[in-house]
């Protein structure tokens, strides 16, 4: 067993997906070991999107990010960062595949209703960037 980090994003939060999309992740064994629902300064999301402070859309992306609620989770399962990598689908919503959370939800490319981490190391940053370790109940 692994853990990965998700958020639900704000177009998400906006629609009252929020527990959609936690069965998605629940029927694909991955367990919510911990959960909030927060609103993200542009500090803070800066500093979790900084590897992207060079793209051009990174304005655009805080701005959306800071735009409503979010909803922070730590995802523990077999192999969690894979999975849920595979259980979100493609970042753009057109190259996503049939049944993955953003075919499903995502609005575009932007507006695309999670994150996951992209590996096991960025996966214990980016929950210590979110998390005490005596909120996570494993
Ligand atoms: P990921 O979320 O699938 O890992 P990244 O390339 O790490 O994708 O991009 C982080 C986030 O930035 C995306 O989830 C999306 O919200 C936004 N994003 C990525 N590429 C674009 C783009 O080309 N235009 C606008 N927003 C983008
Ligand atoms: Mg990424």
């Amino acid at each position: 067993m692994s853990m990965t980090f998700s958020i639900i994003k704000p177009d998400a939060t906006k629609r009252n997906l929020t527990g959609a999309i936690n069965k998605m992740i629940e029927d694909n064994n991955l367990i919510i070991v911990a959960q909030k629902r927060i609103k993200l300064t542009k500090e803070k999301a800066e500093g979790f999107y900084s590897i992207h402070k060079d793209k051009p859309f990174f304005k655009e992306l805080i701005h959306y990010m800071i735009s409503g609620p979010i909803i922070v989770q730590v995802l523990k399962g077999d192999n969690a960062v894979e999975n849920y990598r595979k259980i979100m689908g493609a970042t753009n919503p057109e190259n996503a595949d049939n049944g993955t959370i953003r075919k499903e939800f995502a609005i575009n490319i932007q507006e695309n209703s999670v994150h996951g981490s992209d590996s096991e190391e960025n996966a214990r940053i980016e929950i210590d960037y979110f998390f005490e370790k005596n909120e996570i109940i494993s």
